[in-house]
């Protein structure tokens, strides 16, 4: 039987396990990234395991999400990396060089090699055939030093694409499109191709913006083939060496397959509050707009922000709007300046940003009390922007840009038309904002640099046998790592800094949990379906951890945060009959018994203390992940000789 692009990338790949679905892989990882935000916990990490130099081929750390500096925190976090990276062998890229998936894609990513990296949009780089998995900050330190990153082999999933792009209907909107198909889980055990004849007619940035938000669709990752096109960009990047064509075989075979013609295809908008909840722009046409802001790691690349420097060219923005702009990066800047794009966008009104993730990630920017913002990111959950009340909207540049003008939500088709803009032949390329790590005889004796910020890692507790907890917390379907452990401009900052961060912890949705939590000692969170979908923030486990959670039982999870419970040592399971979760209420003491042996055969069973009644709880864990869980999570499981 042939074989699927990513079954080509992991059989090359093997570190240990059997390719069949369902069954754990270990990998080996040639690249690693990390952002600043989950970074300062990564390196921590790695710290922790006394390895002098990172042994993967590349690693970078970037910095881009905690770019505000509003105080001594980012700053000294930022100094932290900058000085942990230069020793540990790693290559930094300063703050204000850009996004980390916008730069690793430009600079650094190589079809058929494989990615891990501390942010849950790394398979961006599956746009340039890379197999890139979006991590907890753990998973990647280990990475880091040379251990491999398992995954449970996945299903495949493939999306034959025809036709092509009509002007103005864009990549976003094939983005949106399969998430109105999919919904948020529809990607869930699944790495999804990206095949058929309209490949071809797709640039690099344009595939990039599709794998990217497949994280939005809860996928293992995402992947396009590496062709003629593929080289071009490389060759554009001056990295023609580093292309290699890749594809699937004839007779690969697909769990599903999926057709979507690109030329039948109209501009689509995800509506408030999740980014499956997709219809058409036209049914939204009077719509008024407060905000828009075009950027984000989904759509800020060269050819995005010329699009809509041509739409806006000559042309103000409605007085009613605030527009910002925040190119992807330096590169990406810079030749917008030089080409003269930059001034037409200026001219029209708008703000001009950081290269970062800023709006974003609720870095600044948050818009007016129950303001709709149109954002070309890839992300509305609630509370997200930093406005409660937001009325966030995603949808492609060249929608942001028509709607910037009107003041309403506007289809861009309706537009005169703006040409085709084509990619240069030839990147400006300048990599002096990214650090080389110092040579391995200066790093022996290098410092790292530690502010006060950097609070010591929390410790978890090896399980017993027999737990008994309240339940502190019942939530519902799709509660997001936003829910969990918010991110923003006030909190983000914190994020080596556990005891301040669990003040926040579901904050969203119940502001007493952490108090909560604390007063219960032992605590046990019950959850819907897809649970901790969104970011690969571990500290969306490790701050419940350290508020005292032992276990999440919920409908399902979802793949990264499953993977970041058992790192921290909290014990996920899922009910066998979902209509358990009906009889479970708030306050509950609920006792699991067995623990070692219920782990090992998969069924464990739960006591209500309350009612007196009992349930099954279902855990499909490997024996590794069990000895991870029994030991009190990876760090603990790691220092007592684990691999
Ligand atoms: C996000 O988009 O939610 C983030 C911020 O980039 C996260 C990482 C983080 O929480 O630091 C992600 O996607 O993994
Ligand atoms: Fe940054 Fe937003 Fe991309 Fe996350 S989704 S990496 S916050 S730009």
């Amino acid at each position: 039987m042939g074989k699927t692009i990513a079954q080509k990338i992991i059989a090359a790949h093997l570190v240990s396990g059997d390719m069949t679905p369902g069954s754990e892989v270990a990998l080996r990882i040639d690249q690693t990234l990390t952002q600043d935000a989950t970074g300062t916990m990564a390196y921590l990490e790695f710290e922790t395991m006394g390895i002098p130099q990172v042994k993967t081929e590349l690693s970078v750390a970037y910095v881009d999400h905690n770019t505000l500096q509003c105080g001594f925190e980012n700053a000294d976090d930022h100094r932290y990396l900058q000085t942990v990276a230069a020793k540990h062998g790693v290559r930094f890229s300063r703050p204000g060089n850009g996004i980390c998936h916008q730069i690793h894609l430009e600079r650094f990513g190589k079809p058929g090699k494989t990615l891990i990296g501390s942010d849950s949009h790394t398979p961006t780089g599956g746009g340039l055939g890379m197999l890139a998995f979006g991590a907890g900050g753990m998973d990647v330190a280990v990475a880091m030093g040379g251990g491999a990153y398992y995954i449970t082999m996945p299903k495949f999933f493939k999306v034959n694409l025809t036709g092509k792009l009509n002007p103005y209907v864009t990549a976003k909107d094939v983005s949106l499109e399969i998430l109105r198909i999919l919904s948020v889980k529809g990607g869930v055990g699944a790495i999804i191709e990206w095949g058929g004849p309209g490949v071809a007619t797709l640039s690099v940035p344009e595939r990039a913006t599709i794998t990217n938000m497949g994280a939005e669709l809860g996928a293992t990752t995402s992947i396009f083939p590496s062709d003629e096109v593929t080289r071009k960009f490389l060759a554009a990047q001056g990295r023609e060496q580093d292309y290699t064509p890749l594809s699937s075989d004839e007779d690969a075979e697909y769990d599903r397959i999926i057709d979507i013609d690109l030329s039948a295809l109209k501009p689509m908008i995800a509506c408030p509050h999740s980014p499956d909840n997709v219809v058409r722009v036209d049914s939204l046409k009077d719509t008024k707009v407060d905000q828009v802001c075009i950027g984000s790691c989904t759509n800020s690349s060269l050819l995005d922000l010329l699009k809509v420097a041509a739409i806006l060219k000559g042309k103000t923005i409605a007085p009613g709007v605030s527009l910002s702009i925040s190119p992807g990066s330096r590169q990406v800047l810079t030749m917008l300046a030089n080409c003269g794009a930059l001034a037409d966008i200026l001219a029209s009104g708008a703000r001009l940003l950081e290269c970062a993730c800023g709006p974003c990630i609720g870095m600044g920017f948050s818009p007016n009390s129950q303001g709709v913002s149109l954002r070309t990111f890839n992300r509305n959950f609630l509370g997200r922007s930093g406005t409660k009340d937001g009325q966030v909207y995603l949808v492609s540049p060249e929608t942001a840009a028509a709607s910037a003008l009107s003041g309403y939500i506007t289809d861009p088709t309706t537009l005169n038309p703006i040409g085709e803009i084509k990619l240069p032949e030839s990147f400006l390329i300048d990599d002096s904002s990214v650090l080389m790590p110092l040579p391995p005889e200066e790093a022996v004796n290098a410092q790292v640099l530690r502010g006060p910020n950097i609070k010591e890692f929390p410790q978890s507790k090896p399980f017993t046998d027999t737990l008994t907890a309240k339940l502190v917390l019942k939530v519902e379907d799709n509660i997001t790592t936003d829910h969990i452990m918010p991110a923003g401009a006030k909190i983000l900052p914190y994020r080596s800094n556990i005891p301040y961060l669990s003040k926040f912890c579901f904050e969203v949705c119940d502001p007493t949990f952490p108090e909560r939590a604390k007063a219960a000692g032992d605590g046990i969170i019950v959850g819907g379906s897809n649970y901790g979908q969104g970011s690969s923030r571990e500290h969306a486990a490790l701050v419940p951890m350290y508020l005292g959670i032992r276990c999440v039982i919920a409908k399902s999870f979802a793949r990264i945060h499953v993977a970041n419970l058992i790192n921290a040592g909290i014990l996920p399971l899922t009910f066998a009959d979902v209509a358990d979760y009906d009889a479970l209420q708030q306050d509950h003491d609920l006792t699991i018994t067995d623990i070692r042996a219920g782990i090992a055969q998969g069924s464990l069973t739960v006591v209500n203390n309350k009612t007196g009644k009992a349930f099954t709880a279902l855990c499909n864990l490997t024996q590794r992940q069990q000895d991870i869980l029994m030991a009190g999570g990876l760090l603990n499981y790691t220092k007592e000789g684990g691999q």
